[in-house]
């Protein structure tokens, strides 16, 4: 497959998408929708502000009343629909990638490799529709009682801009399996695969107001979503500070449900008994992936003392042969930073550690003087204490600090407010399930990292967030569980 040249992308939709038309934005506001790599506007999107927010509500509740065709759809049609948009997104997933390499920054074949999870991920609710079970219950006296898995109802939805499509799929994913109606808001920053996401819903036979999408600013579309009296969930991801503006606007409106994947700043502890050149190129993957705007980055690499000099060099040639560069040149590694404030907030962090007395391996600056473009970079001598080692930079920093014993690297391991995902590399079966057990954190992941797939749960504990994603689990923060019970002559076992 050969990636296209970006001068010929299309970009078909830039409206909000409400009840299955697209419409301008009521006050006629627009964002403009910047490429990361030439910094130029590739178009305006409308922004909805909160009477948009309404309009779109309304259309997903009245796509939510009694007797609807989508309440009253079978489930196994729900999974249908959920099946024929994966093979939509199948039919123009070369497209949908090349959006999303020119809205976002990230290399093409990335892109690509997000559009395929996404499809994954539709395609596996899909199954899910109709085994949405409750359960029969043995209740005390002459009573037969069961419970059934209701949908939430209207669901608002707010993702980030780090993977696109992927959260999308994440989002809306298990919210449609479970028969509910969305209002999502994708980010301001790349609103453009999700529109055309809206299309294709469309395409497929969704009913009209069953899925909404109303790009926006945060603070106007995305906070109508988490204060809305007539929204019944609130589903977040993004930073750990806005996470917790949603949850207080949640709690001060309609204490609607709440569930949020937040910030990391996540260990990865290599054991001196490990292979050296394994452990060095997986932990490189871990921090340099997406370019480090990933919530599970792996951005704190704990090393054993025996070992450190070796793994550090190591990490070095690693990082000097990252290829930094145009996102649609099939060697590019590296694209630009999503936007002017990441790039901006890296940088600083980069200048950060030298001052903090870290010792800078490689990198460090900026690459060019057009684009968001900067250098993959390597700090070893890293202290617990520096911001590099406890704020999340959400860029391609990698922090190398040292460690000696198990039970010390657990305790600093944990010393964070975050707790999102942990990895360790060890050849000694006992220590990786020590590690595994005792750190806080909601993926562990032994001798490989940063594998997540639609089958399996995915979430935060502590202030990475509430609530998980994918797989089973997901079902359960897209449901009610509603009890019945109805008075029988005579019960028998
Ligand atoms: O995040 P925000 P930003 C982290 C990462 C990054 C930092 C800032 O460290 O550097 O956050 O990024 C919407 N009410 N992550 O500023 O603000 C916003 O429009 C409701 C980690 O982009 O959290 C967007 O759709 N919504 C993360 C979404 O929230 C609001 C991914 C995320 O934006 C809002 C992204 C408000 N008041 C950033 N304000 C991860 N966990 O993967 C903004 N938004």
């Amino acid at each position: 497959m050969a990636a296209p040249d970006p001068s010929t992308i299309e970009i078909k939709y830039t409206k909000l998408f409400i009840n299955n038309e697209f419409v301008d934005a009521i006050r006629g506001k627009t964002v403009p929708i910047i490429n990361p790599a030439t910094e130029k506007v590739l178009c305006e999107v409308q922004a909805a502000e909160k009477d948009d927010v309404d309009l779109a509500v309304k259309a997903a509740t009245d796509a939510f009343k009694l007797d609807s065709p989508w309440r009253s759809m079978d489930a196994s049609k729900r999974g249908r629909l959920l099946s024929k948009f994966a093979e939509l997104l199948e039919r123009d997933s070369e497209y949908l990638a090349a959006v999303e390499t020119l809205d976002n920054g990230k290399p093409y074949f990335d892109a690509n490799d997000d559009v395929t999870a996404t499809i994954d991920v539709f395609k596996y609710y899909a199954g899910w529709c109709d085994k949405i079970c409750g359960k029969t219950i043995p209740t005390d006296g002459p009573y037969f009682t069961y419970t059934r898995h209701e949908p939430v109802g209207v669901c608002g939805q707010i993702i980030p801009w780090n993977y696109p499509i992927n959260m999308l799929s994440w989002k809306l994913g298990p919210a449609l399996a479970c028969g509910n109606t969305v209002v999502l808001k994708p980010s301001e920053l790349t609103p453009l695969t999700a529109l055309y996401c809206g299309q294709l819903f469309k395409e497929a036979g969704f009913p009209p107001g069953v899925v909404n999408i109303v790009p926006g600013y945060g603070d106007a579309a995305g906070a109508a979503i988490a204060s809305h009296m007539d929204i019944d969930k609130v589903a977040f991801t993004g930073s750990t500070d806005t996470g917790r503006k949603v949850m207080t606007a949640a709690a001060q409106s309609n204490l609607k449900r709440v569930s949020l994947e937040l910030g990391g700043k996540s260990p990865l502890i290599i054991f001196a008994d490990c292979d050296v050149d394994y452990a060095a190129t997986c932990a490189h993957g871990a921090i340099m992936y997406n370019h480090g705007q990933n919530c599970c980055a792996g951005s704190r690499t704990f090393v054993q003392e025996e070992i450190y000099d070796k793994f550090v060099e190591k990490s070095r040639e690693l990082v000097q042969n990252r290829s930094v560069g145009d996102p649609f040149d099939p060697l590019t590694q590296q694209g630009p930073l999503v936007d002017r404030k990441q790039f901006d907030k890296v940088l600083h962090y980069m200048k950060r550690g030298k001052e903090e007395g870290a010792t800078l391996v490689f990198g460090g600056e900026r690459v060019g003087s057009q684009g968001f473009f900067v250098q993959p970079t390597v700090f070893a001598d890293v202290e617990d204490k520096m911001s590099i080692a406890t704020d999340e930079i959400f860029g391609p920093v990698q922090s190398i600090l040292k460690f000696r014993t198990m039970e010390e690297v657990i305790e600093r391991a944990n010393n964070t407010r975050y707790g999102l995902a942990a990895g360790v590399i060890t050849n000694d079966i006992n220590k990786a399930f020590r590690i595994s057990q005792s750190l806080q954190a909601g993926s562990v992941w032994v001798n490989c990292y940063d594998i997540v797939t639609c089958q399996t749960p995915f979430g935060g504990f502590k202030q990475s967030g509430v609530g998980r994603e994918l797989g089973e689990y997901a079902l359960k923060e897209y449901t009610e569980v509603k009890t019945v019970t109805v008075q029988i002559p005579q019960k028998n076992s």
